[in-house]
């Protein structure tokens, strides 16, 4: 397979979306009929905050992004219904992804894709006025029900923040992976590669992993800079491990 044929993109499907029973109408729109791509992989997320905020970094500090992070993680949508707390995240795969599933979203605000692209999935979305304590508003949250990678090097990142190349048949797997030769545990906030109490052995000698996380690992072990954090490693290996608090 040529580098083309294997071009991959992440799409999310967003609480909002699910709540509204939205599911069948996305994958048929992104369907292989439709689309000429294929599945390369698909799991259901229960999304932490440390994903989301991984996943969504970019946006830190922005008036929005505390209301991005309670919707990803399904706490707008299901506020009572933490089994809800969830998203389906799936991986595409063939010529121009990238560009085919952003085509069909359509841009990011709702409303403008009502206006600019009156049938792309995004129309159906809806955005909500935030506002401050005092009921002034200081911003929207874009209610857009999926996410779609928007360049191949976003793709990247992304796909390998939310899978990991277990989640993907080796035939298909459009990135390095290596066999891990060493010991990675995680705890609050800290790696280490012994054993300590209360510490999760996330990576285990004979495990495969994306090969640009290992080189994180190994840097961050060594205590030098790394071209990723150890939160966006960690996470994958911390999905659906437990359910977080409402
Ligand atoms: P897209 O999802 O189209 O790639 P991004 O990556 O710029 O757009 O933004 C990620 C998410 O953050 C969007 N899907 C939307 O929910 C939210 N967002 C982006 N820009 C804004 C904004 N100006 N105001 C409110 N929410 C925003």
């Amino acid at each position: 397979m040529d580098n083309k044929a294997r071009e991959q993109t992440l799409v999310l499907i967003k609480p909002d979306a699910l709540k509204n029973s939205l599911t069948g109408y996305v994958l048929s729109q992104l369907s292989q009929f439709h689309t000429g791509l294929f599945f390369a992989g698909a799991k259901i997320v229960h999304v932490s905050k440390v994903l989301a905020d991984e996943h969504y970094f970019e946006h830190r500090g922005k008036v929005f992004f505390p209301s991005l992070l309670e919707y990803i993680t399904g706490r707008i949508h299901f506020p009572d219904a933490p089994v809800n707390h969830r998203v389906i995240a799936l991986v595409y795969q063939g010529p121009d992804a990238v560009k085919k599933i952003r085509a069909i979203a359509g841009p990011t605000n709702p409303h403008n894709a009502r206006d600019e692209k009156p049938g792309c999935i995004r129309a159906l979305g809806t955005v909500v006025p935030l506002k401050d304590a005092a009921g002034n508003a200081v911003g929207e949250r874009m209610d857009n029900l999926i996410h779609a990678s928007a360049t191949n090097e976003e793709a990247e990142r992304e796909i390998k923040l939310w899978f990991k190349p277990g989640d993907i048949p080796p035939a298909i797997r459009a990135f390095d992976v290596e066999v891990n030769d060493g010991y990675f545990y995680y705890k609050d906030g800290l790696l280490s590669d012994t054993y300590g109490p209360g510490s999760i052995c996330f990576l285990a000698p004979g495990s495969t992993a994306w090969k640009s996380d290992l080189k994180i690992l190994r840097l961050l072990l060594e205590g030098k800079p790394a071209a990723g954090s150890l939160e966006a490693v960690v996470a994958k290996y911390l999905i659906n491990e437990h359910q977080e608090e409402s």
